[in-house]
């Protein structure tokens, strides 16, 4: 996807541009290899969680952009830079300069990240990305925390909240809800339909989610080999894997109808390479993620942004301390 410098859309709440170097996705990182890691002094600066010198992103502010307002979006279609996404809306109802005004994503190209990005892309909704470099420390701003004060992406600001007025949300599954509630898109308004959503997104965040993030930690990151803990959280995989291939035995998705947990799931499940599962053995589980690979909107929100991680070197001690000796403050 061919990508423009950096820049900011220039709508409402789309102030304060940061600078960004080629990244690679933490969570979606192959072998790591040698690359362009934090300066010395600006890692120990950021390991002990100092903002750094850029302007931190902010909550969505009625302040204009300081760059002047592009005119309005006409269509459809994205325009993506580095940085920023733009799309007319079908449901937005604020509006600047004639378009909606654009929700913020606090983002960084991981599975968590995904479910957000990939939401927005399927309910064709305006956003712009705010990039949090979790592998500098990024999610340690106090103007980050503000909006999601458990220092973890995603996050977003969404300017036309309840009321009209802005509102900030973290915590993917509660960004997914909302989203679903504002677009009435891929979360059922029905009680029992929206209970079996609720139960296999709940499913995602308290289980495939954590077990296979600690899959990944032990198997790939972790500066020593703990043979148990890597058992152990590829066991939970294994059995994790197993629980979803049944449920996918007789349905085409998680739910039924394509839904928010499917959504949940997918970056996980694409990783199960890491995770060391074998899809031979989940036949149904395979068959699902290839028709939630090959959808237009998965893609995209897969692919946003995902050079952009490409800078953190999970192997560099600083990073490690930053990321994996997490106290608290
Ligand atoms: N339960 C959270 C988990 C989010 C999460 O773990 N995000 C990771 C990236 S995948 C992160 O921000 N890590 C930053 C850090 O560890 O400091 C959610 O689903 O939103």
């Amino acid at each position: 996807m061919a990508r423009t410098p950096d820049k900011t859309s220039g709508t409402r709440g789309a102030a304060r541009p940061r600078k960004t170097t080629p990244r690679r996705a933490v969570d979606a990182a192959p072998a790591r290899q040698g690359r362009a890691a934090p300066k010395a002094a600006d890692r120990k600066s950021r390991a002990a969680g100092a903002p750094r010198g850029t302007k931190p992103a902010g909550r969505a502010s009625a302040k204009p952009a300081k760059t002047p307002a592009k005119k309005p979006v006409a269509t459809t279609a994205a325009k993506r830079t580095g940085r920023t996404v733009e799309r007319a809306s079908r449901t937005g109802k604020a509006r600047t300069a004639g378009r909606p005004a654009p929700i913020e994503l606090f983002y960084w190209s991981t599975p968590n990240g995904w479910k957000i990005s990939i939401m927005l892309e399927e309910c064709r909704l305006p956003y712009v990305v705010r990039p949090i470099n979790i592998g500098t420390g990024e999610q340690f701003d106090p103007a980050f925390l503000a909006v999601a004060p458990n220092n973890r992406i995603p996050a977003i600001v969404d300017p036309d909240g309840p009321g009209g007025k802005p509102i900030s949300i973290f915590e993917s599954g509660a960004i997914l809800q909302y989203l679903g509630r504002k677009t009435g898109k891929l979360y059922p308004a029905n009680e029992r339909a929206r209970v079996e959503v609720d139960q296999w997104l709940m499913w995602q965040m308290g289980g495939l989610g954590p077990m296979a993030g600690q899959a990944h930690h032990f198997r790939i990151y972790a500066p020593e080999q703990v043979p148990y803990a890597i058992k152990r959280y590829t066991d939970e995989c294994n059995r994790l894997y197993g629980v979803m291939n049944r449920r996918l035995a007789d349905r085409e998705f998680l739910a039924g109808k394509y839904s928010i947990a499917d959504i949940a799931c997918i970056g996980w499940a694409s990783r199960h390479e890491r995770q060391a599962q074998d899809l031979a053995d989940f036949p149904h589980l395979k068959r699902w993620l290839g028709t939630m690979l090959a959808r237009p909107a998965v893609a995209r929100g897969m692919a946003l942004a995902a050079e952009s991680a490409n800078s953190v070197d999970m192997k560099d001690p600083a990073v490690q301390a930053l990321l994996f000796g997490q106290r608290a403050r």
